[in-house]
């Protein structure tokens, strides 16, 4: 995500990182690389300058913290700044207290809107309400089809009516599903190619029909600053609360992300990060900064390894762990949890420290993780759970196996030891020391937990715990 952007910046902030004392000069030239890097992704030009003057000023000012070095300082800032820009202090979705909540997507055609009415929808059932579909994009013949496929593949009901009127089909539907034990509704609406005097017109029909709780304004990423005008343009007769930007998975270079906020006074509420159903998470301004900026995050890393995992594995593990046990064939459990959580690359980025090392590692190797399964599928039952008796013939022995080499086990064998050692750390309450691998700027520090933890996740969590 953002990859160029993302480049650019630490490649700017790298220079100052290690410096004990800045001086105006360094700054102004960090000020530069950073303006360049911001238009070079498309950030609109009005933003990118606010942007550079609120960094610099702040970084020569007295904003000094005592446990950092001033060019950590100047890292921090540009992060708060970013977590700023992108609409500091997450906003989730409103529900109203009667139900059901309405949510209304809007957008261009081919922005992303059908999917991620279905995509939106398992994201709410999982976190335990009852969502139903309204297809309302009456325009092409296929949309209505499309929808109902989606809403099958997730298992929610999706409601669909044959006539030429979308007005109908909103009021219908939300008639239809007034008693039906659902408590949101999603409504898909049509797309057109551009903004145009028809589908704001149609917009503004159904949206006066529906009265949604949340008007979400879908957004391409990939489509840069048009998608800041397209939102402009929305604006001004279709009042929106925020925006779902989709396609971040692409080279999308993050211009629109970054200025959609600051141009229509709107956040982003969720983005899509690829095709698939479950790629829809919340958006979270300061995970995001953290993201571009090589920090890591860890947090969206813990909230995805939990949704991939099911709770009583989850507890297995844990009380292994509690007791400081990280057994090969916890290795091999957790390495398959991996598996699920998504595509390899994306999940190693979030790990502070390592989305740098990660350049040029075009694609991280996933037959890698096939090898890494062969070995440990070679060691006994007794190796597995008792790691500390595989002397050197059993390490051949293993490599022959495996059809890998001595060297690969040894690794393995090192990685084992390493995950138990971070396991044992994270069980007693600590989070790793993620410090040295970010130049002393921790996620932690810009993230208290407590305010990125949703309220269902930290329901889930204690009683996982106990
Ligand atoms: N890679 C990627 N593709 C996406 C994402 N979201 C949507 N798409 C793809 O974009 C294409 C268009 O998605 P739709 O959901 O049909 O878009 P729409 O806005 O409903 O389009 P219309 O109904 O024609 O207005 C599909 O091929 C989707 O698979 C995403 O986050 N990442
Ligand atoms: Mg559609």
């Amino acid at each position: 995500m953002f990859d160029a952007l993302s480049d650019r910046l630490q490649s700017a902030l790298g220079d100052l990182r290690g410096r004990g004392t800045l001086d105006e000069e360094a700054i102004s030239r960090a000020m530069r690389e950073i303006r360049l890097a911001l238009l070079e992704a498309d950030v609109n030009f009005e933003v990118v300058k606010e942007f550079v003057a609120h960094v610099r000023e702040r970084a020569v000012g007295q904003d000094v913290l005592k446990s950092l070095t001033p060019g950590q300082q100047v890292v921090k800032v540009v992060h708060d700044e970013l977590t700023e820009l992108m609409g500091a202090g997450a906003s989730g979705l409103a529900f109203t207290s009667r139900p059901p909540t309405v949510i209304l997507l809007a957008g261009l055609q081919g922005s992303g809107k059908t999917t991620a009415a279905a995509k939106l929808a398992l994201l709410l059932r999982k976190e335990g309400r009852k969502p139903a579909l309204v297809a309302a994009d009456l325009q092409r013949p296929a949309a209505i089809d499309q929808l109902e496929q989606l809403g099958k593949q997730i298992q929610v009901p999706v409601y669909r009516e044959d006539t030429s009127d979308p007005v109908a089909v909103v009021r219908d539907g939300l008639h239809a599903f007034a008693d039906g034990g659902v408590d949101t509704v999603i409504l898909d609406t049509a797309g057109r190619l551009h903004v145009d005097e028809a589908l704001m017109a149609e917009l503004e029909r159904v949206r006066d029909e529906a009265k949604p709780t949340n008007v979400l304004l879908v957004l391409d990423a990939m489509t840069g600053q048009e998608a800041v005008n397209v939102a402009l343009a929305f604006q001004e007769r279709v009042a929106f609360d925020g925006v779902l930007m989709t396609k971040l998975d692409g080279d999308a270079r993050g211009g629109a992300a970054l200025s959609v906020k600051a141009v229509t006074g709107r956040p982003i509420k969720l983005i899509s990060v690829g095709e698939k159903l479950d790629q829809l998470e919340y958006f979270h301004p300061d995970r995001m900064a953290s993201r571009i900026l090589g920090m890591g995050d860890v947090l969206t890393l813990i909230e995805r390894a939990e949704a991939a995992v099911e709770e009583d594995e989850q507890k297995e593990m844990e009380a292994r762990m509690l007791k400081g046990q990280f057994s090969f064939d916890d290795f091999l459990r957790s390495y398959k949890m991996l598996r699920r959580m998504g595509p390899l690359q994306g999940i190693l980025k979030m790990i502070p420290g390592l989305g740098s090392q990660l350049d040029g590692l075009d694609d991280v190797d996933e037959k890698q993780l096939g090898r890494v399964e062969a070995v440990i599928l070679s060691m006994t039952p007794l190796e597995r759970g008792r790691p500390a008796v595989i002397d050197g013939s059993r390490r051949q022995r293993i490599a022959g196996g495996s059809g890998t080499t001595v060297e690969e086990v040894n690794r393995l064998l090192e990685a084992r030891k390493q995950m138990e050692k971070i396991m044992k750390g994270v069980s007693r309450g600590k989070m790793p020391d993620l410090g040295a691998l970010t130049g002393g700027v921790t996620p932690d520090m810009q993230q208290p937990r407590r305010k990125a933890t949703k309220s269902n996740k930290k329901k889930k969590r204690t009683k996982s715990r106990r």
